[in-house]
């Protein structure tokens, strides 16, 4: 596939020319051109197993021909977006939808396509078959000990799974809540839910970080014990040093301002990891940049200017797609937020930081507006795609995979009826 993407990228006339103008353009800015492509080369996202089929939402599910039905099959997929962008190297695997039979079969597999495991995440939000105990009303929140006991065991198990593959993280998050008030008691299922947390804590190996993930509403409609950032803040701070926040975008209510909240927790060193995706109303789950594009820069530009200056100690954090692909080709759909990912990066990586510091001192309002203007409004992609001809992946992803069929030859060795696992 290498290859066959090396002679795809010399079919591009247009990328040494568009390359060349922005680094002309750029360079006459001070931008230093070899800096931004190092960080952009470096930068990698993990796919969730998740991902990789048709999603589905509660009227329907359609779904898409070739989808990868083992572990194994997931994981060639992420091979592939791999290999176009340079920029997918980890898969985040899903407990216990993705239980590997072979674990070393498995970390030899992806290790093939140049891939890692990042963060495993527990699963207390539905029943699995042969389940001892119900999560319906609730899991590490829940007023039965033994239904708390047996969803601690689970992420201690989720743990131990991770281990053999060589991750080093894991990801919490719970639909933990109440649909009715009166329900649930809200300081009782809190209090149940932080000693839960430090239970799982206790039993993580040395080198590994917990997220916590909130939400604040979805699949209960009432109350969510983890609702918003500043409770998981504050699960986290008193579970443990390398217990952390995870921000994902779709968990917030309209017009939440989470560049803020992002700053927030860099300052305080307990941001952890991140999840993208974009959404219009709810946790849409849609293509990352495709609706908030603006939004999706502000928090890159906290995201680097806090981690240049990270006195904090946050850790390096763990980035995620976290979407659902329900009209779109799967695997297209990770190429464009890939692509939006890194455009975003891209542009961020040219504000001037000192001078955007020097305007909020001086109250210049106008001043800080246009510096991040001059940084959003540049088309940073023709250095986004030299970032990825560099690192041997596809200048064009989306043309390219449509050149080189490769949905068509999925379809062929999986079938049109193949499923993947998951939601
Ligand atoms: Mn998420």
């Amino acid at each position: 596939m290498k290859d066959q993407i090396q002679n795809a990228n010399h079919k591009n006339l247009i990328h040494t020319d568009s390359f060349d103008y922005t680094t002309n353009m750029l360079s006459k800015k001070n931008v230093q051109i070899e800096k931004v492509i190092t960080q952009l080369i470096d930068f990698q996202v993990a796919i969730p197993s998740w991902a990789l089929g048709a999603g589905g939402t509660r009227f329907g599910r359609f779904g898409y021909g070739g989808e990868p039905s083992t572990l194994g099959e997931k994981i060639d997929d992420v091979g592939i977006l791999h290999a176009l962008t340079g920029s997918a190297g980890s898969i985040s695997l899903h407990i216990p939808w993705d239980i590997p039979s072979d674990p070393s079969a498995i970390k030899e597999r992806a290790a093939s396509h140049g891939i890692i495991f990042d963060a495993v995440n527990s699963n207390t939000f539905q029943d699995q078959k042969g389940q001892r105990k119900s999560y319906k009303y609730g899991s590490l929140c829940n007023e039965d000990a033994a239904v708390r006991e047996q969803a601690i065991a689970h992420n201690h198990e989720v743990i131990k799974i991770g281990e053999s593959l060589g991750s080093k993280s894991i990801t919490v998050w719970l639909a933990d809540g109440s649909t009715f008030p009166g329900q649930a008691s809200f300081r009782r299922t809190l209090d149940h839910t932080a000693n839960s947390l430090k239970n799982i804590y206790s039993e993580m190996p040395t080198d590994w970080r917990m997220f916590i993930e909130y939400k604040p509403y979805e699949p209960n409609f009432y109350h969510t014990v983890i609702q918003d950032w500043g409770t998981s803040l504050m699960l986290a701070t008193e579970t443990g040093d390398r217990a952390h926040t995870l921000v994902d975008l779709g968990h917030h209510l309209p017009n939440t301002n989470i560049e803020n909240i992002v700053s927030t927790l860099i300052y305080k060193g307990r941001l952890g990891g991140f999840h993208f995706n974009d959404s219009k109303y709810g946790d849409d789950d849609l293509t990352v940049g495709s609706i908030k594009p603006y939004q999706l820069f502000l928090i890159f530009n906290e995201l680097v200017a806090g981690m240049e200056n990270n006195t904090a100690d946050n850790p390096p954090l763990a980035w995620m797609i976290d979407a659902s692909h329900n009209v779109k080709d799967p695997l297209e759909d990770l190429l464009q937020s890939l692509d939006a990912i890194l455009i975003s990066y891209a542009q961020a990586l040219l504000i001037d930081q000192e001078k955007l510091k020097n305007a909020q001192i001086n109250h210049d309002v106008v001043a800080c507006q246009e510096i991040l203007h001059e940084a959003y409004r540049t088309d940073v992609r023709p250095l986004v795609a030299e970032a990825r001809k560099r690192a041997g992946a596809a200048i064009n992803p989306i043309d390219t995979y449509r050149d080189l069929k490769i949905r068509e030859s999925l379809i062929l060795k999986r079938g049109q009826h193949s499923q993947a696992t998951g939601l």
